[in-house]
């Protein structure tokens, strides 16, 4: 049971939103705990090379979310896997002649994979890894939701279930959300958006579509505070900032560039400037620091430092996947993703639509991107 059911948000658009109850945070931070645990003498190093064997012995790959800690990255790279959004992860996947994908990352990364990828046996180190977007779109609503509106083109976030993408007509990531809806747009079809409420806002927003707007949002990018940006700004007045369109509107405002994962990387790389205060996921600091290592990156500061957490910019379901478990998964060859054929079919439509979309318009851009 992922969800307290009883308590729904009713959205300025009638939609159900389930409200994410604040213990399952607590139970992902907790098993996140069993991951990030000081290692033993030697441990690490023995961890790290029986992987490295399970890999080839599995005939498996490394695919790792920017997201991740950055020794999984580190590992996925040092055995010729890859590291990058959940989009360019299921494309990897799809590419390299491995029979077993690794997914670290969150259980619908692993979706994606398995249904670009049915062919291919897709394993996780923790399954129960997910996201709170996923979670605050259960399919049972969302599915009433799309019935009221018959009328609107369905358009979803990568971060959703493979049910939910099944529901949809389209699926997009940050990344190419903008000229996906500016097209729609122009084909004159109505949008309804789900699951996350910032990013559709900042959507709609750049492209002046109307939009019917599912209210879920990102834990993590909930928290950023433009007033601790600013009050950052005031220590490193020549930092730029970059913010990914998760985070609410207010901290969107104080960004010099708004893009997707990949977007702010590249943003890291190509600005002339040594400052940086990144309003994402941590994680994401391995690739940015590993492409200017002279370069200077500070975390956004969040609205409140919970007890219960390390680091309150760390996602707590990301930070479920760990060597341990990683390790884990390749002796016992478990944690099988598996997505029912039908639903399968049904997702790999809006999936590939996106994909051809991207395909016709190789320069995409966000908007504010260096
Ligand atoms: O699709 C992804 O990988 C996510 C979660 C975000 C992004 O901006 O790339």
């Amino acid at each position: 049971m992922y969800m307290n059911t009883t308590e729904m948000n009713e959205s300025k658009n009638q939609a159900r939103v389930p409200v994410l109850a604040e213990e399952l945070v607590e139970q992902a931070q907790a098993a996140a705990l069993k991951q990030t645990a000081d290692y033993a003498p030697g441990e690490r190093e023995e961890l790290i090379a029986r992987i490295k064997s399970l890999l080839l012995k599995q005939d498996a790959v490394l695919v790792a979310h920017y997201y991740t800690s950055p020794e999984l990255q580190q590992l996925a790279e040092e055995t010729g896997g890859f590291v990058a959004d959940s989009l360019e992860m299921a494309r990897f996947g799809n590419e390299h002649p491995a029979t077993t994908l690794i997914v670290a990352g969150v259980r619908f990364m692993g979706e994606t994979a398995k249904i670009l990828n049915p062919e291919k046996r897709v394993l996780m180190p923790d399954p129960a890894a997910t996201c709170s977007l996923d979670l605050e779109c259960p399919v049972d609503a969302f599915s009433q939701f799309c019935d009221e509106h018959p009328d609107h083109t369905v358009v979803v976030y990568a971060n959703t279930s493979a049910e939910v993408k099944a529901r949809a007509d389209w699926v997009v990531t940050s990344g190419i959300a903008l000229p996906i809806v500016e097209y729609l747009a122009g084909q004159k079809q109505r949008v309804l958006w789900a699951p996350d409420k910032h990013l559709g806002s900042y959507v709609q927003k750049s492209t002046g579509v109307e939009m019917l707007i599912w209210q879920g949002s990102c834990v993590i990018h909930e928290r950023f505070t433009a007033d601790g940006i600013k009050n950052l700004k005031l220590k490193y007045p020549g930092a730029a900032v970059l913010v990914h369109p998760e985070s609410p509107a207010e901290v969107i405002e104080v960004a010099d560039v708004v893009g997707s994962t990949t977007a702010l990387i590249n943003a890291s790389k190509t600005m002339d400037v040594q400052e940086f205060i990144v309003a994402t996921e941590p994680g994401i600091f391995y690739k940015m620091k590993q492409a200017s290592p002279g370069k200077i990156f500070l975390e956004a500061p969040t609205g409140g430092i919970s007890a219960t957490c390390e680091s309150c910019m760390r996602c707590p379901w990301m930070a479920m996947n760990g060597l341990r478990n990683l390790a884990e998964v390749l002796e016992n060859v478990n944690n099988e993703i598996f997505v029912e054929e039908d639903i399968r079919r049904k997702a790999l439509i809006p999936l590939q639509r996106m994909m051809d979309f991207a395909k016709k318009r190789p320069s995409l851009k966000v908007k504010g991107n260096a």
